[in-house]
């Protein structure tokens, strides 16, 4: 039997076996456990050193995502409590509109309208007409200017104008057209009015409504005349003097004529005068006798804006009256046109009962 001898020529055996030192206290073997325990316990320091730097930013970083969310939920609530605020304020809002919505504006556009004649031509009976034809009253001589409205056509525009309390709001517009009569006094020298009328309405008129209107002229004369002649009243009335005074003004545009409506009245007088006579041969009659005296307004206004008509406005005779709401149509077509439109102008009219324009035939069209 063979028995194995450890070879002694490992070093860590040849270690042990040269040296009293006990092999695990050797210097060989201490200094490098040393180094690296050393090695060890520097990492392990200079790593919980940064750990603890680390862990103090993350800790401040915290800190501040606190501060923060605290602000934050105090903003939200602060902004909350302004939403509900403002969540009320609109209900109150929307209520109050829809108030506004529900009323309405009225606005008023008056046509001025110049009754035009000598002296008991019948222009104060025409205005009573328009206003109170059951009143038989006497009437006394009109001495000086008479102005009064009356109303011809209403209606409604839908969401039309901005409300006063609030542009937002768009309200109902109940729009009241009228005409506003001027009844001059029939003395030649006191003519002057009727310019300074005409030129302080037309532009009344045209700053109100903002359109190209201008005054309706309703020139009246005695229909008897065209059996007897052509009075020295209205030959007075109707002089050169007064016709060049308002041309100067209709020219520079100061005075706008919207309409020429002459009135042949009395004509319950001419068909006395000329009885058998139908009522068409006697309109010629009166055109043939008071075209001429009028010819100067054909110059001022285009002829598609002159129109004559008859009436007979006696209170004495209140049955036989007729043609005032004739006068009145046409005195309010070119308002009612302009602001309403043309069906509501037609239906100012009853059946058949218009002016006729045989005059205006006669005439070159001016513009
Ligand atoms: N026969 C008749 N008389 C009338 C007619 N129109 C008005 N008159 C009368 O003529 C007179 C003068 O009328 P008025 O209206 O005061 O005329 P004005 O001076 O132009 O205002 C009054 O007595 C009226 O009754 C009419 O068509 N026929
Ligand atoms: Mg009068």
């Amino acid at each position: 039997m063979t028995i194995h001898v450890p070879d002694v020529t490992h070093p860590l055996l040849n270690l042990a076996a040269s040296s009293s030192t006990p092999w695990y206290l050797s210097n060989e073997l201490i200094g490098p456990v040393v180094g690296a325990l050393v090695g060890a316990a520097l990492t392990f320091f200079l790593a919980r050193g940064g750990l603890n730097r680390e862990n103090s930013l993350l800790k401040t970083r915290a800190d501040n995502l606190q501060s923060e969310r605290d602000k934050a939920r105090s903003e939200l609530r602060a902004a909350r409590a302004e939403v509900g605020a403002l969540r009320k304020v609109e209900t109150k809002y929307t209520e109050v509109k829809k108030i506004l919505g529900d009323s309405s504006v009225v606005k008023d556009y008056d046509q001025p309208v110049l009754l035009l004649g000598p002296r008991n031509v019948g222009k104060t009976s025409l205005v009573t007409q328009w206003h109170a034809p059951w009143n038989s009253d006497t009437l006394e001589s009109t001495r000086r200017l008479l102005t009064s409205t009356v109303p011809v056509f209403d209606y409604t525009q839908p969401d039309a104008a901005p409300h006063f309390a609030d542009a937002d709001v768009l309200t109902k517009v109940h729009v009241h057209l009228k005409v506003k009569v001027h009844d001059f006094p029939g003395e030649p020298h006191l003519q002057h009015e009727v310019a300074k009328v005409a030129r302080s309405e037309t532009k009344r008129l045209r700053e109100e409504t903002r359109k190209a209107l201008g005054v309706v002229l309703v020139c009246m004369f005695d229909a008897e005349e065209a059996a007897t002649g052509v009075s020295s009243e209205t030959k007075r009335y109707y002089n050169g003097e007064f016709f060049s005074h308002l041309r100067g003004f209709v020219i520079n545009e100061a005075i706008g004529i919207e309409r020429l409506v002459v009135v042949f009245n009395k004509f319950d007088l001419l068909r006395a005068k000329m009885p058998g006579q139908p009522d068409d041969a006697l309109i010629n009659e009166c055109i043939t006798t008071f075209d001429p005296i009028i010819e100067p307004f054909h110059y001022m206004c285009n002829s598609e804006r002159v129109c004559e008509t008859i009436t007979v406005l006696d209170r004495d005779k209140l049955r036989l009256s007729q043609g005032a709401s004739v006068v009145l149509g046409e005195a309010a077509r070119g308002l009612v046109t302009t602001m309403a439109g043309p069906t509501s102008a037609a239906g100012l009219f009853p059946e058949g009962s218009q002016a006729t324009r045989r005059m205006a035939a006669r005439y070159p069209r001016v513009s």
